[in-house]
């Protein structure tokens, strides 16, 4: 018998979705940062057994931040519901052992639209690595139960890769039958070109201070896999909302570019397996967090 199904993973900004899809693929499909709203899209990962085929769909953080660009961002989380076989919400154990009253805040928009589906919820209780005195899990614990009485919690940690077997076999007792949708080495449906604007954004996230990042978004250009023998050359513009903005992210004589262009090239030469040659340019687009069809043509918004 063989298995074919849908998994939507969902839950507040930085509680480690992406992580956690990245650890159950064995791969590097989502790009990650230690700040909040780094994901914005809708964004799958295959993963492909000899049992069974299992798509994930990795999503941006249910927040209660306003904006146009917030509000596709909250879209594309939801949207991964319809259709989903299994729920599975992650949420962050350790923040909520140091901060109790974050939980309350933070679960109770998830758990309406989660029941409405009428899917199975699978409740990942994240990062249990960060927490040294383990008897501080049982509050938090008492309190999600409570506030979700419907779902099953399975304590994990996505980063270190604990509990997630345990996981995976919970989620695959709710997969249906089926045969497999996608080839056996397809690891996303997502295209290379959105990959590659991806791990730029992603090292946006970790160059760039305070507000900078989520001023950017990444356009890939050109890409030219001819021109150069066994190169691809690649042009990609980071787009910023704020013109003051366009100095702090160049950085001084070059160097912010400098490093997110090295550390993209390495990462995209990788998922590629081929030479890169990548080229950044910064422009200034005013507040584009606030259009409609700039966000479309980024892909985020149907
Ligand atoms: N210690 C520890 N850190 C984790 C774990 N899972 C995720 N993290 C870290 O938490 C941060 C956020 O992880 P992401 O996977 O980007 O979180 P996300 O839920 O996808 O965040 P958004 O896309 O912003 O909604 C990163 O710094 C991860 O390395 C974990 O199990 N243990
Ligand atoms: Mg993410």
């Amino acid at each position: 018998m063989h298995k074919f199904g849908t998994v939507a993973l969902i839950g507040p900004p930085n509680a480690g979705k992406s992580t956690l899809m990245n650890q159950l693929l064995g791969q590097k499909v989502a790009i990650v940062s230690p700040r909040p709203q780094t994901t914005r899209n809708r964004i799958s990962g295959i993963l492909s057994t000899d049992e069974a085929q299992v798509v994930f769909l990795d999503t941006p953080g249910i927040h209660q931040l306003r904006g146009k660009m917030n509000r596709f961002l909250l879209e594309a989380a939801w949207s991964a519901l319809a259709g989903a076989d299994v729920v599975v919400v992650l949420l962050d154990a350790s923040l909520y052992a140091a901060k109790p009253y974050m939980m309350d805040k933070e679960i109770k928009p998830l758990v309406k639209p989660v029941a409405e589906t009428g899917r199975p919820v699978l409740v990942a209780v994240n990062k249990i690595d960060r927490i040294k005195d383990k008897a501080g899990m049982l509050p938090v614990l008492a309190r999600a139960a409570e506030l979700w009485p419907a779902a099953e919690f399975i304590p994990v940690s996505a980063l270190r890769g604990q509990g997630t077997d345990v996981l995976l076999k919970r989620i695959l007792d709710f997969i249906p039958e089926g045969p497999a949708m996608f080839p056996e080495d397809q690891i996303s449906t997502a295209p290379v070109r959105f990959m590659a604007s991806e791990i730029i954004r992603e090292k946006l996230f970790y160059t760039l201070r305070q507000e900078l990042p989520y001023t950017t978004a990444v356009e890939i250009e050109a890409w030219d896999e001819t021109s150069r023998e066994g190169m691809t050359v690649i042009n990609a513009v980071i787009y910023t909302a704020q013109k003051n903005h366009k100095g702090m992210i160049i950085g001084k004589q070059g160097a912010n570019l400098k490093k997110i262009g090295s550390e993209a090239r390495l990462e995209i030469a990788e998922l590629l397996e081929t030479k890169v040659h990548l080229e950044l340019w910064v422009k200034v687009r005013d507040g584009w967090t606030e259009d409609p069809g700039f966000l479309r043509a980024m892909g985020l918004g149907e």
